[in-house]
């Protein structure tokens, strides 16, 4: 689903659903984009696929753990750190951060995808570099998603923010050849991000941006040696990816 209102992207959402939920997934979307907090949409488009069952890839959330930091600028230093420790360059992970810093665009902007960020070499990778690469195409099974809500209420974490990032760093750390995750939101409310990695799983930072700021981002650090680029691109954005494990949620 892509709604919009004056002009501009309003709300997007997409789900993966038996055939029999198809009616109730679509209707839930439209209710979504009709009572948006920022205004009802103007235009509303919804598509639906078939995707056989042989197309799906199956996977596991990554475990979750938060660090609370005194101020942005621990959390910064935190999240270099976390990335180095998955593999990433110090001048690769410092390069990046500080792009996002900037929101990652030309004119300093937000974009709409992520940077893909050489591990060692620290370049950008993604062929537009304004719009980045956005991961589409996944969701979590019904019952997946009932024992992450479960396990996230004990920790007062059960909000959109946290189980849409979970799911995308979980395809996201799918994908052969990623290293790294680091995220904020572009939320200005919203502070917290986070640094997930196969080694690390999601650790959340609660503070990796100043409040108030609309700018976020997300940078995807690969090895650039080993990847084939235009393969990891097409399963970030085209492969259907479907939760069906979550992991631990720590404190
Ligand atoms: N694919 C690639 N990049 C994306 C996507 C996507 N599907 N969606 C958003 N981005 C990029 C884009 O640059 C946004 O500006 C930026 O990420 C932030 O997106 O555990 O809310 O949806 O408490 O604002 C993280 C912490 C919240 C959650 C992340 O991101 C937690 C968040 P937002
Ligand atoms: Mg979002
Ligand atoms: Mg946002």
């Amino acid at each position: 689903m892509h709604a919009t209102r004056e002009g501009a992207h309003l709300s997007g959402g997409e789900r993966l659903v038996p055939a029999g939920e198809v009616e109730q997934a679509a209707a839930m979307l439209v209710r979504r984009a009709l009572a948006h907090p920022r205004g009802r949409a103007q235009t509303l488009r919804l598509a639906v696929d078939l995707v056989g069952a042989a197309q799906v890839v199956r996977g596991r959330l990554p475990d979750v753990r938060t660090v609370c930091v005194a101020d942005f600028h621990a959390g910064r230093d935190l999240a270099i750190e976390l990335l180095q420790r998955s593999g990433v360059s110090e001048a690769a992970a410092r390069g990046a951060l500080a792009q996002l810093v900037r929101g990652g665009a030309p004119e300093g902007k937000s974009m709409r995808g992520a940077m893909l960020v050489g591990a060692r070499d620290g370049r950008r990778y993604e062929p537009d570099a304004g719009r980045g690469v956005r991961v589409t195409r996944m969701d979590l099974s019904a019952a997946a998603q009932a024992r992450l809500r479960a396990g996230l209420a004990h920790y007062a974490l059960d909000s959109i923010h946290v189980r849409e990032a979970l799911v995308l760093a979980a395809k996201v750390l799918a994908a052969p050849g990623m290293l790294a995750e680091l995220c904020w939101s572009d939320d200005p409310d919203y502070t917290t991000g986070y640094v997930a990695s196969p080694a690390l799983g999601y650790v959340r930072i609660s503070e990796l941006k100043p409040r108030g700021d609309e700018r976020g981002g997300r940078a995807f650090f690969v090895d650039e040696q080993a990847v084939h680029f235009s393969d990891l691109i097409s399963f970030l954005e085209q492969q259907v990816f479907l939760v069906e494990e979550i992991g631990a949620i720590h404190p």
